[in-house]
């Protein structure tokens, strides 16, 4: 794990680019040729890399949720249209405050300009779907409304559950995969006809304290069996949190820059395959997952931005389905630069940590400030994925060099900046009583050519552990056999108290709620549900392992 936490230096040498086929003229201008691609063209010329031009396109920034007034109005139990579902669990004490709806449609979508349309589905229609800013103790509930085709072509289902990540919300808005609801009233044989369903999202900090707080969640699709297609179709968007120290006002509390989508700017990092003629991929049968040929920010291929001379947080979640990510932010000349890292999977650390990279497997997110005042107005910089990975098994210990450019940026006039980057951020909540914690080992395996944990599949009637409603408990996660396997587990976040019987790097130092597991690894986390009981899930977080069927139950007893 050392290695691939610390490994800084590129190793790719001419031998290895020759017989990955990137030194031709065009790989080399193309960053978002991935040298697998090349590989894969001489064995199938439908899916030849369309060559890209980068930074044609300006990053997109996802729009601001607004609040609606929902008619019928929701309650505790399932209100008239909706699909059927358990009650909301504490409703009353957390009546919702504010509310929101959202459409979940087919809508069309261009992911570089050089590409044709492409129907996508979105929230809202949009890719990545609108980010949802609130603030922590006011309750909110989202209308997710169904307009998905029901006979569509292609891949992905129209039933969806939509979870959301790190969400700390009752079992029936979690976004349980098999809790899913199709797009209309229709017969007895699907299992939750309807056409909308209400996720109430409580949003208050784990066992009320302030100091277990998550800032950055993102939400998306979860149904069982089709994660991998419908978040692959544009089923993900951002979901932010304010309290009284990360408060979205440069000028209160710990002054972080601030203004979402302005200096506050959520980043969608993902992989997307396209063939020859510019057309999206996605293989339904493939239970291994695929990489993509080309990196997109935000849904677009190597956008570009202009940024004025200040400080900026970027948000960075993984939402690829195979893809590993290592973000660097390099000069013209590929040096690496320093940023300040801030949070893990949303969680504020205890203090910033200056970094040159960041590792991402799947579901997981960094928060990191870049201060582009230290650069002369018309400098170009670039945020760079260095991690070599040519298979959805694992990411390779080596790094590229250059890397793959995902986002060229431009760096304007200064400004005025009331922003700062704290010497503290967040205090730590203290970690649960190790004494007496109870132990469960979870395997997550190859089985058969599907995946399994502890030897067995997915059943969302299998309860694969009961636990007691704030206990702790220690989880060993284990990653057996030669795969990748980066674990989510839901409901409320851990604390990593040991990777291979060695402590944490400072990265994982704080609460997270995925840990990315390499081959072989073996983490101890330490786990307790405190503020909910009924059914949750942990599971595998590459999306086509979680299909088939990497994924357990656990329901949290009182
Ligand atoms: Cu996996």
């Amino acid at each position: 794990m050392t290695d691939l936490l610390s490994n800084d230096t590129p190793k790719l040498n001419r031998r290895r680019l020759l017989k990955l086929g990137i030194t031709s003229g065009v790989a080399t201008t193309a960053y978002g040729l991935f040298p697998h691609q090349a590989s894969d063209a001489v064995a199938d010329t439908a899916l030849v890399t369309p060559y890209l031009q980068p930074f044609l396109d300006p990053l997109p920034i996802p729009l601001i949720k607004a609040p609606a007034i929902l008619a019928p109005p929701p309650d505790k139990f399932p209100v008239v249209g909706e699909a059927g579902r358990d009650p909301h669990q504490r409703f009353e004490e957390f009546r919702p405050q504010v509310f929101y709806e959202i459409n979940v449609r087919a809508a069309r979508h261009r992911f570089h300009m050089q590409l044709p349309e492409e129907q996508i589905w979105g929230y809202d229609g949009l890719l990545p779907g609108p980010t949802f800013v609130g603030r922590v103790n006011t309750s909110a509930l989202v209308r997710f409304r169904n307009q998905l085709p029901l006979d569509h072509v292609g891949f992905g289902s129209p039933e969806i559950a939509t979870h959301l990540h790190s969400g700390h919300v009752g079992p029936a808005s979690d976004g349980f995969a098999s809790d899913y609801f199709s797009p209309r009233k229709a017969g007895p044989t699907l299992r939750y006809p309807g056409a909308f369903y209400d996720y109430h999202y409580p949003n208050f900090p784990h066992a009320g304290d302030m100091r277990e707080i998550t800032n950055t969640l993102w939400y998306h699709d979860h149904r069982d069996e089709f994660t991998a297609a419908n978040v692959y179709k544009g089923l993900a968007g951002f979901y932010l949190l304010f309290d009284p120290l990360d408060t979205g006002n440069e000028a209160t509390g710990l002054r972080l820059p601030s203004g979402v989508g302005r200096y506050d700017i959520p980043m969608l990092l993902q992989d997307k395959k396209f063939d020859a003629g510019g057309n999206l991929f996605f293989d339904q049968f493939d239970t291994e997952g695929f990489l993509g040929n080309h990196f997109l920010i935000n849904g677009k291929v190597q956008p570009y931005f202009r940024v004025e001379g200040r400080k900026y947080r970027f948000r960075f979640l993984n939402g690829s389905m195979a893809r590993y990510f290592e973000m660097y932010l390099t000069d013209e000349r590929d040096l690496n630069q320093d940023f300040a890292f801030i949070a893990s999977d949303g969680n504020l650390l205890g203090r910033p940590l200056t970094l040159k990279k960041i590792l991402l497997g799947m579901g997981e997110r960094a928060d990191i400030i870049v201060d582009f005042s230290r650069y002369a107005p018309g400098t170009v910089l670039y945020l760079v994925n260095r991690i070599a990975q040519d298979d959805p098994r694992k990411p390779r210990e080596d790094r590229l060099y250059p890397g793959i450019r995902m986002l060229r940026i431009e760096v304007g006039e200064r400004t005025p900046d009331n922003s700062v980057i704290p010497a503290l951020l967040r205090p730590q909540g203290p970690r649960a009583n190790l004494v007496g914690a109870r132990r469960r080992t979870w395997k997550f395996e190859r089985n058969n050519g599907q995946w399994s944990i502890n030897g067995k599949f997915f059943d969302p009637e299998r309860v694969d552990a009961a636990v007691k409603q704030g206990v702790s408990e220690i989880w060993e996660l284990e990653a057996g056999g030669g795969w990748a396997h980066p674990i989510h587990i839901h409901l409320e976040d851990f604390w990593v108290l040991s990777i291979n019987g060695k402590p944490a790097p400072p990265e994982w130092a704080g609460r997270k709620d995925t840990i990315s597991l390499l081959p072989g690894w073996r983490a101890e986390v330490l786990v307790r549900f405190r503020d909910f009981t009924g059914k949750y899930m942990m599971h595998c977080h590459q999306h086509a392992h979680e299909d088939h069927a990497m994924m357990i139950r656990f329901d949290v007893v009182p």
